[in-house]
């Protein structure tokens, strides 16, 4: 990988940084946002990581995800980083401040992005983390909770190595980062088998929700906001609940539609594969990667249902499956 030679000079001559993660953050933005903030602090650095969003707490064994910021105080830094954001509203309420300065980073590895920052880094590699090795590499000294921290990224947006984007690299890189001697057992644990009540119940409505479309080949979870209540569930409870649809045998592409709002459907979409979800999601102003994206459809749930199972199946006939 290449790294940018600006965006090395930059992490090794500012002083106060400030990282942001996305919102409904996952293992890669914090363990990226991690990471990071472990080698700019030993080169003597102050930085902070700002999120807009609560950090579920199977992620508290990654350095700092207890100390994550959310208040608005973000003053007096001389270099803003955005880690794993397509785009800046993947910050919430913190674009309205990234920009203020003028020195602003952006390292990502999505593939439908609008870029917001002043240098970027994208590259449509498996994990912003595995990006972020890269420099570190380069301008530090790999420690132990450093690479917990890029593990923990790595392993997260590769569906602990069973996505289509894992390759010999990501075990290479793993290898190399478990060798720091971490707690690897317990990072697996809390990455993979974590779970808890609300997220438990919200399993049992998704479930019962289900619907096959195409032959099985589409399959859709519904959940409502009445759902989310009766469960005592929050938005980041649904995160990985679309893969068990996506696991059944007959589906090429699983799909969760949850209420997050009253007439606001966040669809998020996961394919074995053979179909490019991103570009489904794009119809509908959406994107992510070919294997994994989201989008927002307005209006009911029996309508955001409609609209995008017929444009899955669209897309299912168009390839022939
Ligand atoms: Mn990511």
């Amino acid at each position: 990988m290449e790294i940018n030679k600006n965006i090395v000079n930059n992490l090794l001559n500012c002083e106060r940084v400030a990282i942001f993660i996305h919102t409904n953050p996952d293992g890669d933005c914090l363990g990226s946002a991690s990471a990071l903030k472990q080698a700019l602090v030993s080169l003597n650095k102050t930085v902070d990581i700002f999120s807009d969003s609560l950090i579920p707490e199977n992620y508290n064994f990654i350095k700092y995800a207890t100390e994550i910021k959310h208040d608005d105080n973000v003053d007096g830094y001389d270099l803003h980083v955005a880690v794993d954001c397509s785009e800046i509203k993947r910050i919430g309420k913190y674009s309205k401040f990234f920009n203020k300065i003028d020195n602003t980073i952006c390292i990502d590895h999505h593939k439908t992005r609008v870029d917001f920052a002043k240098i970027t880094h994208n590259e449509i590699v498996s994990s912003t983390a595995l990006i972020i090795y890269y420099y570190i590499k380069e301008i530090a000294k790999m420690d132990k909770d450093i690479a917990c921290a890029l593990y923990a990224g790595i392993s997260s947006d590769t569906g602990c190595f069973m996505h289509s984007n894992t390759t010999s690299l990501e075990h290479e890189i793993s290898a190399d980062l478990i060798n720091y001697g971490f707690d690897l057992y317990n990072a697996n644990e809390n990455l993979f088998k974590y779970t808890t009540m609300g997220k438990f119940e919200l399993n049992k409505r998704a479930l019962m929700s289900a619907e096959f479309f195409a032959n099985g080949k589409v399959g859709i979870f519904k959940l409502t906001q009445k759902d989310m209540i009766e469960a005592n569930a929050d938005e980041s409870d649904t995160t990985g609940l679309v893969n068990q649809i996506t696991n059944v045998n007959t589906c090429e592409i699983g799909i969760i539609i949850y209420e997050k709002e009253k007439g606001l459907f966040r669809c998020s979409l996961r394919s074995k594969g053979r179909v490019d979800v991103a570009n489904i999601a794009e119809q509908f102003g959406g994107g992510g990667h070919a294997n994994a994206a989201g989008c927002n459809i307005f209006g009911g749930l029996k309508t955001a249902v409609n609209k995008i199972s017929s444009v899955c199946i669209k897309e299912i006939n168009k390839l022939g499956l």
